[in-house]
């Protein structure tokens, strides 16, 4: 199971602008934000050779000793993120060590996105929420509470996801695992993507499909990918619907308590959905259930996505 820019990366070569010397590179090994068996991403900072300046990352490395296609595969990341440029809203490169390597290793330095991942973010976010719907209309916040979140904070990440995944198609990249634990957050609460490269696999995934024999993950996943493995950016906007569905139910689980079998796509294929989450307004359930059209073709743009959002967000600012 591998999603993402293939195509892109294999045809590209790469990009040394980023190329950094080891000695400017700073790896806190001892600061983990996520370790998986081929992989692991630490906290490190990087010294930029322009001015001198230490701007804080964080950095992503293969284990020593694991099989040659990790590194490949983050190579390949290093390369795809290198070649398609920046957006305000993918998580970006600052740096890579490729060359100038000791014992082997290839180090990625990308933008420190310091409040984690959306899911566990909404979840703590949780108590203190501020429901901007009454009557099933928003409504303009009455005050602003300092570190609360609130309607209008969900909407916003809503747009920026379509924003960078709008960007991210441009570039022919497809995703094949958005979900809001591959979003995370700046210090500001900007959302960016993350993940959207091969490094993935070096996390858990190759091992989870060995181990669960079963189309993972199958909760984020469209009819045709779940029928045949078949990804496109069409199925990205389908993955995109579930994120809506967890952003706007503050980080619950779809389809909680559910097994994967063949009857989770036949009831996708019956037409079954998921119900509509707390915090949604019927226009915003209406999008995902665009997004979760059956027919890949009747499913919305991501610069459609990006500009419905832009306008609920003017709604309610
Ligand atoms: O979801 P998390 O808490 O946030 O756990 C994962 C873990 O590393 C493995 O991917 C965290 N992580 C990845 N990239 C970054 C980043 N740029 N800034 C902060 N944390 C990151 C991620």
């Amino acid at each position: 199971y591998i999603g993402s820019a293939q195509v892109l990366i294999q045809a590209q070569p790469y990009n040394s602008k980023y190329e950094i010397p080891r000695k400017h590179f700073f790896v806190y090994n001892h600061l983990v934000l996520g370790s998986g068996e081929f992989g692991i991403v630490v906290e490190g900072a990087i010294q930029l050779p322009q001015d001198g300046r230490m701007i804080q990352v964080a950095v992503k490395t293969v284990r020593p000793n694991v099989d040659l296609q990790y590194f490949r595969a983050l190579l390949s990341e290093v390369k795809v993120m290198t070649c398609i440029g920046r957006h305000p809203h993918i998580v970006n490169i600052v740096g890579a060590c490729t060359k100038d390597i000791r014992k082997s290793e290839i180090l990625l330095a990308v933008e420190y996105c310091r409040k984690g991942n959306l899911r566990d973010f909404l979840r703590k976010s949780r108590e203190g929420f501020k429901n901007q719907i009454e009557d099933g209309k928003l409504q303009p916040l009455e005050s602003i509470v300092e570190g609360a979140i609130c309607t209008r904070d969900l909407i916003r990440w809503s747009c920026e996801i379509a924003n960078g995944m709008d960007f991210l198609s441009s570039k022919n990249i497809i995703h094949a695992d958005l979900a809001c634990r591959n979003i995370l957050l700046t210090e500001s609460l900007v959302a960016k993507i993350s993940d959207f490269g091969l490094s993935r696999q070096l996390m858990d995934y190759s091992n989870y499909v060995k181990k669960h024999q079963c189309p993972l993950p199958w909760k984020w996943m469209a009819i045709e990918s779940l029928k045949d493995m078949h990804f496109s950016i069409q199925s990205d906007v389908w993955s995109y619907g579930v994120l809506l569905w967890e952003t706007f139910s503050l980080g619950e689980v779809p389809y909680p308590g559910q097994n994967w079998s063949h009857e989770f796509l036949n009831d996708l294929v019956a037409g079954k959905r998921l119900v509509k989450p707390t915090y949604a307004t019927d226009t915003i359930y209406e999008l995902m259930l665009e997004c979760w059209n059956e027919d890949l073709r009747g499913r919305p743009k991501f610069f459609k996505l990006k500009e419905k959002f832009e306008g609920v967000l003017a709604d309610v600012s």
